[in-house]
């Protein structure tokens, strides 16, 4: 049974990101980030596992973008990781590090792939984080002038920018519940982060205008998360209100709107003023977007808690204490219906319908992408070595046929990067969780596209979704 067709236009891609994939950490005057420094600390990520080579894309680039023409994908998102560019997270560029990046950008030319660059996925020059990292209001300058480093380098190749990746991530993993790098555990410290993030868009929005061809398009990523509630009481309503505001609202209020929600203060009084916004911030981050990049992988659900319960909990952010929705001790999160991935997230395409519908209405006129989508199943080769992925390609499926549904409702959405194109450091999970279309043997590091590779290279080659039961 055949499919309605895609935009012909529509933008068929996968991601990847720097730490995640490149290896050779110590190569060309790389210093290390955040992530090199918190991998090698013990107990942060499961086994102990690190990027220090990853899957070696820093050496097999030129293999990786064979793969990529071979699978027919349109478009190519990839980040940069600032302490190649920039080792001790300011003054000058190192030519080595951005001429990888060139390479990289060039051979994906050379082969129809359009590159999307993102500046930031989360691998801080460790330096700046010694200086006090994104609690810092240093660190945003700092961005912005290593932005705008990247803009020269190579704006006149890349066309499409994306300034950060998931600053909730950033700010909430990294400096409140601590599962991700530097792993600090300081409730106001991350507020002040998402501040600071917030600005470093802006300022770095800014200054890669200021030196890049008009033509460019600059937006950032956001993970913003479908809030659904248990039930219906207004208890319930308050708490999808309270995460709505902390996982959305503090990233497109100032973005989009040009103010943080007022809802939001509220909910953070007792740790904060806010006292660290200053006077012209908000106009700063209020920067025209081109386009909205949304990560999606699982809808959250909220009910209201009398008080917070002990124990793990059950918001699929990984194992710490300490939340990463700093004020809201009184939510509850509760595990959705439905199946699940091996990161126990459950499977709901639902979500990123909604999801676009509510960013459409949210930035009317606002071209979108979905810049991460995709799902970690134990993938393992059969006794010929290839890989079968059934859930993957239903996954997919599903959320394809979700954003199809959305374009037809009204959306603007204009490409999709499959998260991720191969098995790679799934940060605190280390190896164990694969999410790509190409599986990597981490013996060999040798890559094999897995059976929904294949189903996706035909949906972007006819613009329409194969059925699910089609193996290519
Ligand atoms: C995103 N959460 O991470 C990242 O952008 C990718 O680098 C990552 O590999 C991918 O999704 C899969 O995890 C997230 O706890 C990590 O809400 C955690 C959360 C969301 C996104």
């Amino acid at each position: 049974m055949s499919s309605p067709s895609f935009p012909s236009s529509f933008l068929w891609g996968a991601a990847t990101s720097a730490y995640q994939i490149e290896g050779a950490v110590r190569e060309g005057g790389r210093t290390p980030s955040i992530w090199d420094t918190f991998s090698h600390t013990p107990g942060r990520t499961a086994g102990g596992e690190h990027g220090d080579i990853a899957v070696d894309h820093y050496h097999r680039f030129r293999d990786d973008v064979a793969m990529m023409a071979d699978l027919g994908l349109d478009a190519y998102r990839f980040s940069v990781s600032w302490s190649r560019v920039q080792p001790t997270g300011r003054g000058p560029a190192v030519q080595v590090g951005l001429d990888f990046y060139r390479r990289l950008v060039d051979e994906l030319l050379a082969r129809g792939i359009k590159p999307a660059l993102t500046l930031y996925h989360w691998d801080l020059p460790q330096e700046l984080e010694d200086a006090g990292g994104w609690p810092e209001r240093e660190t945003a300058y700092r961005f912005a002038e290593y932005a705008q480093i990247v803009g020269e380098a190579l704006g006149d190749r890349v066309e499409n920018w994306i300034t950060l990746n998931e600053p909730w991530c950033s700010a909430f993993l990294g400096y409140a519940s601590g599962v991700h790098a530097p792993g600090r555990t300081e409730p106001e410290a991350s507020l002040r982060a998402a501040h600071h993030l917030n600005l470093a868009h802006g300022l770095g929005t800014t200054a890669l205008r200021s030196v890049m061809p008009a033509r460019n398009t600059v937006a950032l990523s956001l993970n913003s998360s479908v809030v659904r509630p248990l039930s219906q009481d207004p208890a319930d309503l308050v708490a999808v209100r309270t995460i709505d505001d902390l996982a959305n609202g503090i990233f497109h209020g100032p973005i989009l709107h040009g103010a943080y929600p007022r809802t939001l203060f509220d909910a953070t009084a007792r740790l904060t003023d806010w006292s660290f916004v200053q006077d012209g911030d908000l106009a700063a981050i209020h920067q025209p977007l081109d386009a909205l990049g949304l990560n999606y992988y699982t809808p959250a659900l909220v009910s209201a808690a009398a008080e917070r319960p002990s124990g793990p909990r059950a918001d699929g952010h990984g194992a710490s204490e300490h939340s990463p929705w700093p004020g809201a001790d009184d939510v509850l999160f509760h595990q959705s219906p439905g199946e699940r991935t091996e990161m126990g997230w459950s499977v709901d395409p639902t979500g990123l319908h909604e999801l676009l519908m509510r960013y459409t209405r949210e930035a009317p006129g606002l071209a979108l992408y979905i810049t991460e989508n995709g799902a970690a199943y134990d993938d393992k080769p059969d006794a010929e070595g290839r890989v079968h992925d059934p859930e993957r390609v239903a996954y997919l499926h599903g959320h394809l046929s979700a954003v199809r549904r959305a374009i037809a409702d009204g959306a603007d959405v204009r490409g999709y990067y499959l998260w991720s194109l191969m098995d790679n450091f799934e940060w605190a999970y280390g190896y164990e969780k694969r999410f790509g279309a190409v599986y990597v043997d981490y013996g060999t590091l040798a890559r094999t596209p897995k059976s929904s590779a294949h189903w996706y290279a035909r949906a972007a080659r006819t613009g329409t979704l194969p059925a699910v039961d089609e193996v290519f």
